[in-house]
């Protein structure tokens, strides 16, 4: 008990007095008040008189009152300013009064008729003796002062005062943290985990030497810019430390610091709520969050019709419906616009019919070729016809260089499947398992958390205790790797692992923030030292070399396939070229439109008597003629010639080609009119 972990307070004046020689170099504290300041200068001249009396009268120290001569004891302090105070009482009351010493005696209680007169000269001295100034208020002293007094490096010094009005003053409130801690030894507690704290076994290494890591060089980096020694060794349960819900009791590294067991706790200790209530946390020297930890998920098997993969279903299926409406389109508009229409045999009057080139099946044949960047014979000739081809090139150009595009991607790219993506997966599944460390923060976490997922998580480890957590992180990743199994673990922790097993990767992202910090008891004065060593070596940067010395540099790393490589091509949908199929569809009924227009046109030329090659016929009542061949067009309305016309497409189906009916032929005889063909 005789270390720089305990405090004695003692109830005497005269500390300075005793031998502390024991006492000094171990820095155990040492607290007390003294009333004779040794700084006065009346006190420094009475020392001084006495040492030369002690010289010249015994040569060397007698007794305890004058011992080394370094300071008085309070008690004849106390006497020698009583009897100074006295003697400045009497004598004040001598110079007014004369003094009748009277006979006195033990068994007559016959009072000294000066008396009163001598306590009231008494209480109004006012003098500094060796004890402070001296003033007395009703018979009490006031006004005297009492200096607060440590142990401190080979000596004591004053650390401050204590007024019966003031009260404690301290001037020098370092000296109650800093206890200048030189050869101090510390015992430090760990637990192995790679590549914070690791082990040599082997006879060649004993103490401290046994051990190695992220987290043992930054204690040995510490130790030399706090001063201290330490003396490393494993927690003996193996546990980070977790309290038991039901007992309250806690286990590991924090156990053992509540304990009073060891002074420090290194290694990958995460600072959480219910740690810091119990022990205390150094500055994180580390940031993490919780992560999962799973197997490398397999490719995708290459299925024979893969080239669909590219466009997603519905969109194949969007581009057959597309290409149905735009034949159909281009087939109707194209009975409907006059332009359309043209002279079979030009130059054989004897044969006198129009033709259509956009028979059904020519127009499935041409919207086909399109699509296939392929040309056909048939050049669309009206305004109407010519729009839907255009959109449709368009159309085509647009699902063409998608496809070719994506394509390209998917063919480049490995496709993973992937049952997880992130903890919302993994709760809503039961097929993987999953669970943590045993009794470590990322076990608490989920037991304590109020967010519903994780709620659920916990559950479920918990239905499942003794197969979803794991003795060691090792375990964890055994377990991983044998499949159908994800580890919930730190992410730095997860880091390393996954940079050297290629068959590991983590899912999703982090699942909280937290960090690593060196636990002491609680009101250890090392926390604040190691704090402020935490922040110049992470503000220095040596943390962080530290950590690429653990992590990165290192021949085991696996080569990963290129992000690119690994990128996602994803089948192009709706919300990707949809706006393609909304320009298709507008084209259609522009073209449509435009149809009708030009329909309305001839028809117009027609009814004002005026001939023309585009002129219509009625197909079902025959066509009117007069005396002079000249057509004379039936009363009929618009809307009329439209049903008839759309009827016509519709019946004749492949019939492309129809009798001309409007032309102006004085010259040609009544056998050369009209044939339906
Ligand atoms: N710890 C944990 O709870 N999960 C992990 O994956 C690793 Cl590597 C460690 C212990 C934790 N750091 C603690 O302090 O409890």
């Amino acid at each position: 008990m005789n270390e720089y972990k305990y405090h004695y307070l003692f109830t005497s004046f005269d500390l300075e007095m005793y031998d502390l020689e024991d006492f000094k170099y171990n820095f155990v504290n040492i607290t007390s008040f003294r009333l004779v300041d040794i700084e006065d200068v009346g006190v420094k001249q009475i020392l001084k008189g006495l040492r030369s009396f002690q010289h010249h009268m015994f040569q060397k120290p007698q007794n305890l009152h004058v011992r080394k001569s370094i300071s008085i004891e309070s008690e004849p302090a106390l006497m020698f300013d009583s009897v100074y105070v006295f003697a400045i009482g009497l004598q004040t009351l001598k110079q007014s009064h004369t003094l009748n010493l009277s006979k006195i005696s033990c068994d007559e209680e016959n009072p000294w008729n000066g008396g009163l007169s001598l306590i009231n000269y008494l209480n109004a001295v006012e003098w500094k003796g060796l004890t402070g100034p001296i003033q007395f208020k009703e018979g009490q002293r006031v006004q005297f002062k009492l200096d607060l007094i440590k142990l401190k490096q080979h000596s004591i010094i004053k650390v401050g005062e204590w007024t019966p009005h003031g009260h404690l003053n301290i001037t020098e409130p370092s000296m109650f943290f800093d206890t200048g801690f030189m050869n101090v030894t510390l015992v430090v507690i760990t637990i192995l985990e790679t590549p914070y704290v690791m082990m040599h076994y082997g006879k060649n290494f004993t103490g401290n030497e046994r051990f190695y890591g992220f987290c043992v060089d930054i204690l040995e980096t510490i130790s030399h810019e706090v001063g201290f020694d330490y003396i490393l060794d494993l927690v003996p349960d193996r546990k980070y430390g977790a309290k038991d819900p039901e007992t309250g009791e806690w286990n590991g590294m924090v156990a053992q610091l509540m304990k009073n067991k060891a002074d420090l706790a290194v290694g990958s200790m995460t600072i959480t709520y219910a740690r810091e209530s119990v022990i205390d946390f150094t500055k994180p020297f580390m940031n993490l969050g919780i992560s999962i930890l799973f197997k490398v998920p397999a490719s995708e098997p290459t299925r024979l019709f893969s080239f669909m993969n590219p466009l997603a279903i519905e969109i194949w299926i969007y581009v057959l419906i597309a290409y149905f409406l735009v034949s159909i389109s281009i087939y109707v508009v194209g009975k409907l616009s006059p332009n359309e229409w043209k002279y079979i045999h030009p130059c054989n009057l004897d044969i006198i019919s129009i033709g259509n080139q956009f028979s059904l099946s020519d127009s499935f044949w041409f919207t086909i070729g399109t699509l296939m960047q392929q040309s056909t014979d048939i050049y669309p000739r009206a305004m109407s016809t010519r729009i839907i081809s255009s959109i449709w090139g368009f159309f085509s150009l647009i699902i063409v260089a998608s496809y070719t595009a994506n394509l390209a991607a998917f063919l480049t790219t490995e496709r993973m499947i992937n049952p997880i993506e992130n903890a919302e997966d993994l709760a809503s599944q039961t097929e993987i398992s999953y669970g943590t460390l045993d009794s470590g923060s990322t076990m608490t976490f989920f037991r304590d958390s109020m967010i519903e997922t994780y709620k659920k998580m916990w559950r479920s480890m918990d239905n499942k205790r003794s197969t979803a957590f794991t003795t060691t992180y090792e375990d964890g990743i055994r377990r991983v790797n044998q499949g159908n199994y994800a580890f919930l673990m730190e992410s730095t922790m997860l880091d390393y692992i996954v940079q050297r097993d290629c068959n590991l990767t983590q899912i999703g992202g982090l699942l909280d923030t937290k960090g690593y910090g060196i636990a002491t008891p609680k009101g250890s004065p090392w926390r604040d030292k190691i704090s402020l060593a935490i922040l110049e070596l992470q503000e220095k940067g040596d943390i962080q070399m530290l950590y690429d010395k653990w992590w990165k540099n290192t021949d085991e790393t696996c080569t990963r396939k290129s992000a690119s490589k690994q990128s996602k091509a994803n089948a192009l949908g709706l919300e990707s070229i949809g706006g393609v199929f909304v320009v298709l569809i507008a084209g259609i009924f522009v073209a449509a439109v435009v149809a009708l227009i030009e329909f309305w046109y001839n028809f117009r030329k027609h009814h004002r008597g005026l001939s023309g090659v585009n002129a219509k016929h009625d197909l079902t009542q025959g066509v009117v003629f007069n005396s002079e061949w000249t057509y004379t067009p039936p009363n009929r309305c618009f809307w009329f010639e439209i049903f008839e016309e759309l009827r016509f497409a519709s019946w004749c189906m492949n019939k492309q080609k129809r009798p001309e009916l409007n032309t102006v032929c004085n010259k040609c005889n009544f056998s050369q009119i009209p044939t339906y063909i």
